[in-house]
């Protein structure tokens, strides 16, 4: 990290201005080679000083605002300069050229906050929260990215691992000094509620963290059902919009129609599939097995059924495909005469609705809010472990403490259980990156935007 690095911070394109970054031990040195106004290098710290771009001829290549930010209060922690230029494509990148010819390299996506990583100026989670924040769309979405990149969220792990500390030293005592009398003596007995309270506090972050995972993503919500049942109807209506065609047609959507509403906040991704039939028709059977590929791939399941026709082997089929999901049953069509067998499903799964009459709505979305808890995380202060990497770490540290958990209550002898006991602690650790693999950070990084 001894080289200097630079990008443009603002988006590409045509704006009113734009930001060029750089980081690094020679940063200011640098820009003042190619600055015509004060001389940088006299200037106090963070203080944002007028003057000119300008070329090895003299030649001036923007008006500019430069703002000088010594280490370590940087984002970086490293001597930072900002230069905010007229937003054109042309200007910039000339500034961006000069900066590279007099001694910059041209930053890798996501490496100032890599920087400021490495510098220990934030944690991991904190790092990653950088990125929500900006992938964020909604309000939630940028309140969890807040809360994160305050630090609650580690806070939270490093809680954890701190208790695990309390539960190493403990056991060390007894391996190293056991002929200590003044040190409690910890058996089995003592050990296992420790281990059960620990794997609790894990169980509870990992069931929240699906509220977490829930503002960032959204729902994932698909419509299926036999054809000519009213899901496209249903699409739209929800929707509010004459998204997807609709006909008396059986089998007349074929690909897959998307779009999004917001519930509580929270952002619903509704597909509309073809109607799941035994059909020879090539383009509608490759429309069936999308339908099929979605029920893998969804949060949640809407499966309408038509009030009017009687139960069928094909319903009780797609039915026993989606039941240990999470799904709501959509009776449609009840203007019309009831013919279908409704014992067949369980009572508190199905919503009655008539899509014709504009009927049963505002149930089918109350419901949606009961079944997700969102007026919950509405309301709720969002601090939750939200991304895939960390979630999957705990449920592996969660696994591994209830092997510990078996083996204590097998009576294996705690001093071979305290390096599994250690693991977990380190295990922990590579959540918020005070331990981390250089692959990890790589891979991690070049999923930021330039310049950030
Ligand atoms: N009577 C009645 N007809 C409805 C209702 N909802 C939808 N329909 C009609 O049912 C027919 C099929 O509706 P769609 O929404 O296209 O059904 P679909 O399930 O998307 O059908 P495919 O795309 O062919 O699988 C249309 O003629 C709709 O007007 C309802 O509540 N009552
Ligand atoms: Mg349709």
């Amino acid at each position: 990290m001894n080289d200097t690095i630079c990008a443009i911070s603002t988006s590409q394109g045509v704006g009113a201005i734009a930001i060029i970054r750089i980081s690094g031990p020679n940063s200011i040195e640098i820009v003042n080679k190619i600055f015509k106004g004060k001389d940088l290098k006299k200037v106090k710290s963070h203080t944002i000083n007028y003057g000119y771009i300008v070329d090895k001829n003299n030649k001036v290549i923007d008006e500019v605002l430069v703002s000088v930010m010594k280490s370590p209060k940087t984002f970086t922690t490293e001597d930072t300069v900002e230069i905010n230029t007229h937003g054109g494509i042309a200007p910039t990148n000339e500034v961006l050229e000069l900066l590279l010819t007099n001694g910059c390299r041209l930053a890798e996506p996501g490496e100032f906050t890599k920087r400021a990583f490495l510098n220990g100026r934030i944690d991991l989670l904190e790092a990653e929260a950088v990125m929500d924040k900006i992938n964020a769309q909604t309000e939630k979405q940028n309140q969890l990215a807040n809360n994160q990149l305050k630090g609650k969220v580690s806070k939270m792990i490093d809680d954890l691992r701190n208790d695990m500390v309390q539960i190493i030293s403990n056991i060390n005592v007894n391996i190293d000094f056991p002929e200590y009398d003044d040190v409690d003596i910890i058996t089995n007995d003592i050990l296992i509620p420790k281990i059960t309270k620990l794997k609790k506090k894990i169980e509870k972050i990992i069931k929240e963290s699906k509220n977490g995972e829930i503002i960032k993503n959204g729902i994932t919500t698909s419509i299926i059902g036999e054809p000519n049942v009213g899901k496209s109807s249903l699409l739209n209506a929800l929707l509010d919009e004459e998204k997807a065609i609709v006909t008396d047609i059986a089998g007349t959507t074929r690909d897959i129609v998307e779009g999004n509403i917001n519930i509580n906040g929270i952002p619903l991704n509704i597909v509309d599939t073809a109607g799941i039939r035994e059909t020879d028709n090539i383009i509608e059977l490759i429309g069936v097995e999308k339908s099929k590929e979605m029920l893998n791939k969804s949060d949640l399941i809407l499966l309408v059924l038509n009030n009017n026709e009687p139960l069928n082997e094909e319903i009780k089929n797609i039915y026993n495909k989606i039941k240990n999901k999470t799904h709501i049953i959509i009776v449609n069509k009840t203007d019309l005469e009831n013919k279908l067998d409704l014992d067949y499903f369980p009572k508190e799964k199905i919503i009655r609705m008539s899509l014709r009459n504009k009927e049963g709505l505002e149930l089918l979305k109350q419901q949606i809010v009961d079944l997700f808890n969102l007026s919950q995380i509405e309301t709720e202060d969002p601090t939750y472990l939200s991304n895939t990497r960390s979630i999957a770490i705990l449920k592996n540290c969660l696994k591994s403490i209830e092997d510990i958990e078996t083996s204590l209550d097998n009576d294996i002898p705690i001093d071979m259980l305290e390096i599994d006991i250690k693991n977990i602690w380190e295990e922990l650790g590579k959540i918020n990156g005070k331990y981390y693999d250089e692959e990890l950070l790589d891979e991690m990084f070049s999923r930021f935007c330039l310049g950030k």
